[in-house]
């Protein structure tokens, strides 16, 4: 009920009596009352006057379902969203959730991380109040191989919300970055729960840097925030529910055709060090090429200095710039 008195109270240019809220939703004053009471505690600046009603002055810029949800227009992403206030990490909140249900495509949403994961054991600097981490959560509907691809899929949606809300156009690191300005704002993290030949499920957690202003020491060469970066600050719901907008008609198609043939184009318009020299660091193997875009199944084709072209996969392999993080 609470979304729904909001949306009353985004449309209504005016005063929403009390009385007509008590009657639309076959309620009490006094359940009305505790919802706006709820409302004002979330931040939404509402005016009450007796008898014209409730006036809604301003909305905080929030995360929280009730907002990711307003601006969804999905049929399955984030349909369903589990939001918390603190959490220790998204991605372990969803591994925990999917191994009691069978739905696809919930999302996990939290404004502060305890235990932010980054790859390989490495952390996710995760700051209050001012940056976005969440998971979504897959039943796919294909092999176990191509999982690594989704990451793409899942980079090029934020690509793509982001320059939905914002005037600028990020670029990617394959597999698992975004960068502007040659400094990381966004990290993903797939990980995958499977038995022999099929997926049981898979999360992709997401950590974007909207408004967070101060770094660690170690990071703060390389990380940066899209306020840092535009001056913009970012209404962090909203970003959410176009991620998820952006990410389903994406995710569809790849699962239909089981290849990334359909975005190649626009993710390679937008790798960071295309046509530039790079450096692949293999276990127990270094060596440096010219990074020409992905394939079709999501792999990095790097041209080696004696032209043959390799196709690198994601895993245990890192491509850096060779004069450092890009
Ligand atoms: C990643 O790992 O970039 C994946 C990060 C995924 C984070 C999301 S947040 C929601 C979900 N829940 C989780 O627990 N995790 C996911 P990797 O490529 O390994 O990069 C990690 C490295 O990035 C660290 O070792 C730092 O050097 C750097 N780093 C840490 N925090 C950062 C931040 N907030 N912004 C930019 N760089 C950061």
């Amino acid at each position: 009920m609470k979304a729904e008195i909001l949306n009353l109270l985004k449309k209504q240019t005016g005063y929403l009596s009390g009385q007509e809220i008590c009657d639309q939703f076959g309620v009490s004053r006094t359940a009305v009352w505790k919802v706006i009471n709820q409302l004002k505690e979330e931040g939404y600046q509402i005016e009450a006057v007796s008898r014209r009603g409730y006036r809604l002055l301003s909305c905080p810029e929030v995360l929280s379902e009730q907002e990711i949800m307003n601006g969804l227009n999905t049929r399955w992403a984030g349909k369903k969203i589990f939001y918390y206030d603190e959490i220790t990490s998204t991605n372990d909140k969803a591994k925990e959730l999917a191994a009691e249900t069978s739905s696809h495509g919930y999302l996990v949403v939290s404004d502060y991380q305890s235990k932010g994961k980054g790859r390989r054991g490495r952390s996710w600097e995760s700051p209050k109040g001012t940056s976005i981490y969440m998971t979504l959560v897959l039943k796919p509907r294909m092999s176990p191989d191509c999982i690594s691809s989704v990451t793409l899929v899942a980079a090029l949606a934020v690509k793509q919300a982001i320059a939905r809300q914002l005037s600028i156009d990020c670029k990617i690191k394959w597999p698992n970055d975004l960068v502007v300005n040659g400094k990381k704002i966004c990290g993903i993290l797939t990980e995958m729960s499977s038995q022999p030949g099929f997926i049981e499920h898979v999360v992709i957690g997401i950590g974007i840097n909207a408004n967070t202003t101060e770094f660690p020491e170690e990071i703060r060469q390389t990380a940066s925030s899209l306020m840092l970066e535009t001056g913009e600050h970012v209404k962090r719901s909203k970003l959410v529910s176009e991620f998820l907008n952006c990410f389903e008609p994406l995710y569809d198609e790849f699962e239909q055709t089981g290849s990334l043939h359909f975005m190649k184009e626009e993710y390679d318009d937008h790798l960071v060090n295309r046509n530039e020299k790079v450096r692949v660091l293999e276990p127990g193997n270094e060596w440096e090429g010219m990074a020409i875009g992905i394939n079709d199944s999501g792999g990095l084709l790097v041209k080696d200095e004696k032209g043959r072209i390799h196709e690198v996969l994601s895993g245990e392999v890192s491509v850096r710039g060779v004069y450092g993080y890009v």
